[in-house]
Formats: structure tokens, sequence, C-alpha cells
């Protein structure tokens, strides 16, 4: 049995969620023991982080470890293309969203809540801009998810990252522009089943996050 230990709010439960819907795992999931940022959660998981899953009593956190776990004990459906090459190229778009674009992202959060911040906003927007051109240009016209024809891992965190992106933008009064290629991504990702019923749950609770943070002034 698999416990997805995550919060609804939180990006990287939600992208584990799409991959562990995708390939059809059996999962329930709780709040982290304690409390998010508990010490309680830190003696369970030293990072402290969202997400970590327990499978019949392996714990094990940080989402890219958790997803190559799942594709080596759940291997079918895989979430990883054919060739060495596609498979490596899949990791690195894996990677370009921790490392790169989300961070971006999450750059926004405390401006949603503090107003003394909001003139940062244009050079933290086109910041993001310039990493979501990033992504375009490293995304192959040829096929509509990011590394090939059918989702794969590299998929999983955009499909959060973009539309978290967006949702805060339009709350502080900006529109997330995508290039067409990516455009052309986000409507296959947004209706692919897994990405469908992994995001319901933190669609519900980033709106409620953000109307709970009033409208901008
Ligand atoms: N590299 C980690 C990042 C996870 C992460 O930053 N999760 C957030 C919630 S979405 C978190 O736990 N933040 C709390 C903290 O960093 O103390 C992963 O891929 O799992």
């Amino acid at each position: 049995m698999i416990t997805l230990y995550g919060l609804a709010l939180s990006s990287y439960t939600a992208k584990l969620r799409i991959a562990l819907c995708a390939k059809g795992i059996d999962f329930v999931e709780r709040d982290p023991p304690g409390g998010y940022r508990s010490d309680a959660w830190r003696a369970i998981v030293p990072t402290g982080t969202l997400p970590a899953i327990d499978h019949d009593g392996f714990l094990l956190a940080e989402s890219e470890a958790i997803l190559e776990y799942l594709e080596d004990c759940f291997p079918e459906p895989s979430l990883l293309p054919g060739s060495a090459q596609d498979r490596a190229r899949a990791r690195q778009l894996a990677r370009l969203h921790d490392l790169h674009l989300e961070p971006r992202v999450r750059a926004l959060f405390p401006l949603v809540r503090d107003p003394a911040l909001r003139n940062t906003l244009p050079a933290l927007a086109s910041a993001l801009d310039e990493r979501v051109g990033m992504l375009e240009r490293m995304t192959s016209p040829a096929h509509p998810f990011l590394a090939g024809p059918t989702l794969t891992l590299a998929d999983c965190g955009f499909a959060v990252s973009l539309p978290l992106a967006a949702l805060i933008l339009k709350h502080l009064g900006r529109t997330l522009e995508l290039p067409p290629r990516l455009l052309r991504w986000q409507q296959a990702a947004l209706e692919h089943p897994a990405v469908a019923a992994g995001l319901a749950p933190w669609r519900v609770a980033t709106e409620a996050w953000l109307s709970s943070a009033g409208v901008p002034s």
C-alpha cells in the first residue's frame, strides 16, 4: 500500500499525485503527521518537505526520487519514453522544472499576501517569462507532450507550475503568455485524465488561498 503524505495546496504533492494517477497506482493521501513544517514531520522526513511516500514501511521524500522509485516498482504504464536518449531528455526537462522554473513561480508567493512587494512584480514576471521561453525552446513541435507522444514524468511538474503561475499572475492583474508549443502542450496536459484528477484538490485549495488573500489593490 502507498501512502502519499502531502497537502492539497502543495505543488510538489500535486506533481506526484498526477504521476500516481497516470500509473493507476492505488494510494491513500494523508496530511504530514504533526503538520507541515512541524518538528514531528522533520523527525520522519529530515528535509521536512512535501511530498513523501510510505510504501509498505519504506519512506521516501523528494518528488523526482519518488517518481523514479515508482517507475522501478510499477513499470507499466511507463512514464518514461523508450530510448535512452528520450529518457534522458525527459529527466532533463523534469530537472529544468524543479531547478529553474518552479522557483520562479514560488518567488511570486509573497506578493499574494503583501501588497508592499507588488513593485517587484515586473521583474519577477519577466524572470518567469525567460524560463518559459527556455522551456519552449526545449520542446519539440512534433509531440503534444513535453518529451514525446504520451504523458511522461517530464510533464508532471509543469502541469502544476504553469497553471499556478497563470492563477497567481491573474490574481495580481497580469496574464501568463504561453508561446505556441506550450499552449498546445497545456491543452493536451489539462485534458489528460491523470492531470485532471491530480490537479483537482490542488485547484480547489489554490483558488481558496488566492481568494482568502483578497483582491489586490
Ligand atoms: N525538491 C523537493 C521540493 C519539495 C518542496 O519544496 N515542497 C514544498 C511544498 S510544495 C515544501 O515542502 N516546502 C517546505 C520547506 O521547504 O520547508 C521535491 O521535489 O520534493
